[in-house]
């Protein structure tokens, strides 16, 4: 395999042209009573959102996720969250805690200084570091629900000095939120829940409605009409990244276990049919191991439907004759996780070029990234990790720079900006130092 032949698998569908299935087809024509693209969707939600508030925030609520809520009953209150609590195990809640310690406790190395520089004559230079004053997390329902994604997004905004973290999440149809979903939201440090899901969450964030406060920026992954209405909404308010489907691409040579590859592998499989698992090995006995690896293991899986299709359209074993060969082709696909299950996984550290995090030797299973370690588990998919970031401290705060010069300072710059005034045409410029003129000499 060569790295243009990769390149055509890696080609990912483009987020306006994605084929919705059957079912999101049906409930399109349902709702709207013609068929429309997702973009279409969105658009014709963001618009609805934008003009008609809650009224249009409660109509798609009903329509879209079946789910009958009124006015009053939009924001989760404090007694849904104490009986979340009620059913929510103790070592459920015990490792929810531990998450949440983890995260925090690595976020807080991320927090960014503000700082100051002194230059000649004893002018000072610096940048303040602020944080935003109101952010949305969108945390998505479907076919899984998500009480990770909710610390993993809450807890560095918590961090950054956010005062106000609002949550987004679908409600299921009896209007209802996950308790492991309200309880992690309590423990990350959410300040308040609203009980909707989609396009129409992400507008109610980005414009405000009655009841959902207008927040600065959005993270959080979503599914197509959530990413798209977040790419609709950029501009108005910020946005962390447009997430797809999880990835995972793990390279690795002989001295790698067949059984950690293929679970690593189905670990991310199971997220979504459109997930990505790739193998990249420079051992042919390795590679065909764990092509039967991964169909023993998959019979086992619950959702193995899901997996399989994932396997099916996405999932890739590839033989390279070096394992720098290997490298150079994962840093091609960009992948959201990447695992180094070599003989010396910290020695191909340095040829890591893109990825949105990565995981050395055998001790350090995707999953637990996704759960425990204290990195962040929202990251760049679908080839984005050669420009975005994995979510972080700094993703929930601005900086601002500081001028404070001396009167001497001014007085040996004043020449050159006139001097750069008078080329761009700008007298007035020139003049807020000329005015000054009197008193530098
Ligand atoms: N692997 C997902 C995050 C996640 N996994 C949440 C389990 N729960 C991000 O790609
Ligand atoms: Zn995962």
């Amino acid at each position: 395999m060569t790295a243009a032949e990769l390149k055509k698998v890696l080609v990912k569908p483009s987020f306006d042209h994605v084929t919705l299935g059957e079912g999101a087809k049906q409930r399109i024509r349902q709702v709207f009573g013609k068929e429309l693209t997702a973009a279409q969707v969105v658009d014709t939600i963001v618009a609805a959102v934008r003009e008609h508030g809650d009224e249009a925030v409660i109509q798609y609520t009903r329509e879209i996720d079946g789910a009958d809520i009124t006015a009053a009953a939009l924001e989760v209150r404090d007694e849904e969250i104490a009986a979340a609590y009620t059913l929510v195990d103790s070592e459920t809640l015990a490792a929810i805690r531990q998450a949440a310690a983890n995260v925090r406790r690595f976020h807080e190395e991320q927090l960014p200084r503000s700082w100051f520089t002194e230059r000649e004559h004893g002018s000072l230079l610096g940048q303040k570091c602020i944080p935003l004053e109101r952010v949305g997390i969108y945390v998505p329902g479907g076919t899984a629900t998500y009480p990770s994604s909710v610390i993993m997004n809450a807890v560095p905004a918590s961090v950054a000095g956010v005062k106000e973290i609002i949550m987004v999440v679908p409600p299921a149809k009896d209007g209802s939120v996950n308790p492991y979903v309200l309880t992690a939201a309590r423990e990350a440090g959410v300040t308040r829940i609203f009980k909707i899901g989609g396009a129409q969450a992400i507008a109610a964030l980005a414009f405000g409605t009655g009841l959902v406060p207008k927040v600065d920026k959005i993270t959080g992954p979503g599914n197509i009409f959530v990413t798209l209405a977040k790419k609709a909404v950029y501009g108005y308010c910020d946005i962390d990244m447009l997430a797809g489907p999880s990835e995972i691409l793990i390279v690795a040579d002989q001295t790698a276990d067949k059984r950690y590859i293929a679970a690593d592998m189905l670990s991310q499989a199971e997220h979504d049919v459109l997930a990505s698992s790739i193998l990249i090995t420079d051992s042919a006995e390795l590679a065909a191991a764990v092509e039967t690896e991964l169909a023993v293991q998959l019979e086992q899986l619950p959702r193995k439907e899901i997996a399989e299709q994932a396997l099916q359209r996405n999932g890739l074993i590839l033989v390279t004759e070096s394992i720098l060969e290997a490298m150079e082709l994962a840093n091609l696909s960009a992948p959201e996780h990447l695992e180094i299950l070599t003989a010396e996984p910290f020695g191909l550290l340095p040829y890591v070029k893109h990825a949105g995090a990565v995981f050395l030797g055998p001790w350090s299973p995707e999953p637990l990234g996704d759960y425990l370690a204290g990195p962040n588990h929202v990251l760049p998919t679908g080839g984005t990790a050669r420009f975005y970031s994995v979510l972080n401290v700094e993703t929930f705060m601005k900086k601002t720079s500081i001028i404070a010069y001396s009167q001497q300072a001014l007085q040996a710059a004043s020449q050159q900006v006139i001097r750069l005034a008078e080329a761009e045409g700008l007298e007035a410029h020139a003049n807020a130092i000329r005015v000054r003129r009197d008193r530098l000499c």
